[in-house]
């Protein structure tokens, strides 16, 4: 499922892991200070470890899986001796590591990445060996600090005299896995290169408008290349064409990118295919980008997809699931594609922090739309280091998925502490940077404190919101939940006159636990709090100004070990083996209701 433009790549064979030390906190950003030699790197008992994975429930034994610090992945690659011989750049690309990674080729240390869920890549053709194989060495750290993208910290813990025990704390409710979790390609490109395509789009009528820019690397001084684009339709033939590297396409009677449910053929893509063509004509690079024509705009009330008013339906999610934590596993995802199908939704959010590309790249295709999160500023420490790595994070998080067309907003952060007076000014920034990248999408966040107290709304085009009535606050009582959502969303609207979004409420729930009347944990009691949201929600879509529901959460996930959580967050209206509790049915009972309606 995965949209292979790439030659060759490395995923899939059995590597090795080393455990040698724990990484120093607080060493002011530099983490690695000891590893200079990989011949070193080589010593010591490695274990076998898959590739993508979480490494942490892969043994059985604790002191993997509640690891700190650091961990040495080697495996040795070939490089094709044809990408030499035709002289071409070679490349290594890992689609994440979490949290940061050193990478050495050959003892070389070629790069350096922070931000556990979005992708880097480093050019290797000068290290890599023309006949024996190459030794790469990824130095993986999952320590959190307080700057890192999300936040956490270390604290020592006395295990015996004298003997102090490193572990990581962290207030997200995610387990903070740890790994080369999703692909990692090798692959070449020519020396002149496509480096970036930037697509926008419009419509007009039946006619949709393609705003395009390519970007390219590697030419010489005085040295000259031309862009040849073709736009192919699902059936692979051409429908426009030109010659200009920046500029706007044309598309009459144009197939548009709908949400699920809401056409008989929702997610159509059309190939943005772009070739480099020489001077003497020769095709020097070509890159094929999917494409959907749409737009999301938005007033003080309604978000529209191509014009239309759109509600939207989903829930929250994780990247989680057993044995692999959080590894890439298409087996999974089209799974999770199926049941949101399934359920008659049409959006998710990507509940913390970015997920895998091929997981944008269904949506695409399906036309599920796509609230697209990043980790940032669960702390009262609105630091300018924070601040400075939390724009990053979203500058590379745009760069990533800027041509997604599942992907209608952008939230920044979820549930900081947006009532410290730091806030406003933060968040201000955050957003200011968030815009001058990308105009096209509204901005939010999914904020938990009090509409009176925040400061972070101001700023944001839509305003979402995240509150456990019936569960957190008046634990086993379900009759005041319908007045105060209803309460709370026009509260919401009435401050910041934007449309209101609920991005958060839910039950914890042991699949099989049945209880009544409804208790809390069952099955009963977590669609009984379903019931009285839905009875809000009903009333919200009449007032005109609330644009969707998500549910927490689609599947039960694992978190860190508290007295709160059993085996993990149970939330899910799956299990975390994806099989439905009874509040499953009863969601897509309203979805499809829902859907059928509008
Ligand atoms: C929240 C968080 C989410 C948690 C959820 C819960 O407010 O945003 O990450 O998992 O509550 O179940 O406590």
């Amino acid at each position: 499922i995965v949209d292979a433009t790439v030659p060759g790549s490395s995923s899939s064979n059995e590597i090795t892991y080393t455990q040698k030390r724990r990484a120093q906190p607080n060493t002011g950003g530099a983490l690695y200070p000891q590893a200079t030699d990989t011949r070193d790197l080589q010593t010591g008992p490695v274990i076998p470890m898959p590739v993508p994975s979480s490494y942490n429930d892969i043994g059985e034994d604790a002191s993997l899986r509640d690891h700190v610090g650091l961990v040495w992945y080697d495996r040795r690659f070939y490089v094709p001796s044809s990408w030499q011989q035709n002289k071409q750049r070679i490349w290594l690309r890992f689609s994440s590591v979490h949290y940061a990674a050193q990478v050495w080729v050959n003892g070389k240390l070629v790069t350096y990445h922070e931000m556990g869920h979005l992708p880097f890549e480093v050019e290797i053709t000068n290290v890599v060996c023309e006949k024996g194989s190459n030794l790469l060495t990824v130095v993986v750290d999952n320590t959190l600090l307080s700057d890192t993208v999300p936040q956490g910290s270390i604290r020592d813990t006395f295990v015996g005299i004298n003997k102090v025990k490193q572990e990581q704390t962290y207030t997200f409710d995610f387990f903070n896995y740890a790994g080369i979790h999703r692909t990692v390609f090798l692959y070449s490109t020519p020396q002149i290169y496509i480096d970036d395509v930037i697509v926008n789009t419009d419509i007009q009528g039946l006619t949709g408008f393609i705003v395009y820019n390519v970007t390219q690397k590697g030419l010489s001084d005085g040295g000259s290349v031309e862009c040849l684009i073709q736009i192919l339709d699902k059936n692979d033939t051409q429908v426009a064409a030109a010659n200009d590297c920046a500029g706007l396409i044309e598309i009459g009677n144009a197939n548009f990118w709908w949400p699920y449910l809401m056409h008989p053929n929702p997610g159509y893509l059309y190939t943005f295919r772009v070739s480099l063509i020489g001077i003497q004509g020769e095709t020097i690079d070509t890159y094929n980008q999917k494409i959907g024509i749409r737009t999301v705009t938005w007033s003080n009330t309604t978000i529209f997809i191509n014009d239309k008013p759109i509600y939207l339906k989903g829930f929250g999610m994780h990247e989680d699931s057993d044995l692999r934590g959080k590894g890439w596993d298409p087996v999974l995802w089209v799974k999770n594609f199926n049941l949101i199908r399934w359920l008659g939704a049409n959006a998710f959010r990507t509940s913390h922090y970015p997920y895998a590309e091929e997981i944008y790249q269904l949506a695409d295709a399906q036309g599920i739309m796509i609230i697209d999160e990043c980790p940032g500023a669960d702390t009262d420490v609105f630091s300018e280091a924070l601040l400075t790595k939390h724009k990053q994070s979203l500058t590379e998080l745009i760069r990533r998925d800027k041509n997604h067309p599942s992907v209608v907003m952008w939230s920044v952060s979820n549930e900081p502490r947006s009532a410290n007076r730091l806030a406003d000014a933060y968040f201000g920034e955050i957003v200011r940077h968030v815009k001058t990248m990308d105009l096209s999408r509204p901005v939010t966040i999914a904020i938990s404190q009090h509409y009176a107290a925040d400061r972070a709304g101001q700023h944001l085009d839509v305003i979402c919101f995240n509150r456990y009535n019936g569960w957190y606050t008046s634990t086993g009582s379900l009759s005041m939940i319908t007045n105060n959502v209803v309460d709370e969303a026009n509260a919401w609207h009435l401050k910041h006159n934007k449309p209101i979004i609920m991005t958060e409420y839910g039950a914890d729930t042991i699949a099989g636990l049945h209880l009544i009347p409804e208790y809390v944990w069952a099955e009963e009691y977590q669609v009984a709090l379903m019931s009285e949201h839905f009875k809000a929600f009903d009333k919200l879509r009449q007032a005109g100004f609330f644009a969707g529901e998500f549910i927490w959460n689609f599947a039960d996930f694992k978190t860190a070990q508290t007295i709160t959580r059993v085996g993990g967050n149970k939330k899910g209206i799956f299990t975390r083996s994806r099989q439905p509790k009874a509040s499953a049915h009863h969601l897509r009972a309203r979805y499809l209701s829902l859907a059928a309606a509008d």
